[in-house]
């Protein structure tokens, strides 16, 4: 009984086919958060790991993109301004706007 059944030139194309580099939960496109009318939209935002989401400023007031743990934290964002931030680890990530901190988001990242 032959250990590998396939010739290795077959496995390795199977695998090819079967394994495409895009195969884990990454979104075929960049999730945005919108600011405007003093809140974020979505308020909470669920990606997978590695996923780079980007806050856009819609108001006329400054805003800002603040972690409650400090782990990233946006310059006070114009209009039009943007901001982005690759999220590595799991978890639940609470921000806020450091100019009005009623303002308030999450972004859950899951490998699930
Ligand atoms: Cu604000």
């Amino acid at each position: 009984m032959p250990l590998f059944p396939f010739r290795v030139r077959h496995a390795a194309l199977l695998l090819a086919l079967l394994v495409p580099p895009t195969a884990h939960a990454t979104p075929a496109t960049a999730p945005i958060v919108s600011i405007r009318m003093f809140a974020f939209a979505p308020a909470s935002l669920t990606v997978a790991p590695g996923t780079t989401v980007t806050w856009t400023n819609s108001d006329d007031d400054p805003h800002t993109v603040t972690a409650e743990d400090k782990s990233f934290h946006s310059a006070a964002l114009d209009t039009g301004g943007r901001f982005s931030f690759t999220f590595t680890r799991t978890g639940t990530f609470g921000y806020y706007c450091s100019l009005h901190p009623h303002m308030t988001g999450k972004i859950v990242v899951t490998a699930g």
